[in-house]
């Protein structure tokens, strides 16, 4: 596949669900990693990329996915969905299982090409995603910002988010939302985005 042309998701399969650090795929295939504050949207957004309705489990109950959960895509590639964090419901000893799992996964992965975090458009970077993000900058991973639900800001205050994001960061940022009409495009955008990185 040439670099630039649109990633086709041809085959997801759900290739592993972990809840132990000593079941994390060690294996060498590229990995596309999404994580979040748990309600930001992840699943929402994982299910749109892979345009499968409900693949990954949306919930009205956050903080309940404890686990890392690989999709196999094209049987080339995975998709990791790590848990989601900073839910503030669960209990100490459990929010501290989850940190430890992402803390774990991040220093034992093997070739990660692109993590995405989404951060709530309407809240920005909470304490619990600069936690994370500090991990994350020590590796220099390559990564992109996704403001989820943007559905629920006026135009102007994404746009003054986004910015910000951008210039204290320096973040690459995009916004999405599963209401919104443009969304087949940003799916377009954010495959493009996974292929260059699956593809350097
Ligand atoms: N308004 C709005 N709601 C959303 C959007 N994306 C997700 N949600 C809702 O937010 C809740 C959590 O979504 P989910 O995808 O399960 O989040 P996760 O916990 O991060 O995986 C659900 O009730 C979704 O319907 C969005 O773009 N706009
Ligand atoms: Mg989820």
């Amino acid at each position: 596949m040439e670099l630039n042309e649109t990633l086709k998701i041809k085959e997801v399969q759900l290739a592993a669900t972990v809840f132990a650090r000593s079941n994390l795929i060690a294996d060498d295939l590229p990995k596309i990693i999404f994580i979040g504050r748990s309600n930001v949207g992840k699943s929402s957004f994982i299910n749109k990329i892979i345009n499968r309705k409900n693949f990954a489990k949306t919930s009205s109950t956050p903080g309940k996915t404890v686990s890392i959960n690989y999709y196999l895509i094209n049987r080339e590639f995975y998709f990791v969905d790590l848990p989601g964090y900073g839910y503030a419901r669960v209990s100490k000893k459990e929010a501290q299982r989850v940190r430890e799992l992402i803390a774990t996964f991040f220093e034992k992965v093997k070739n990660a090409r692109l993590i995405m975090m989404l951060i709530d458009s309407r809240r920005g970077f909470m304490a619990s995603d600069i936690e994370i993000l500090s991990r994350i900058l020590n590796k220099e991973f390559r990564m992109l910002t996704v403001l989820t639900k943007s559905d629920k800001l006026r135009n102007s205050e994404l746009v003054t988010q986004k910015n910000n994001l951008q210039k204290e960061y320096g973040l690459k940022v995009i916004t999405f939302s599963i209401k919104s009409k443009d969304n087949d495009e940003k799916r377009e955008e954010v495959l493009k985005q996974i292929n260059q990185a699956i593809m350097e």
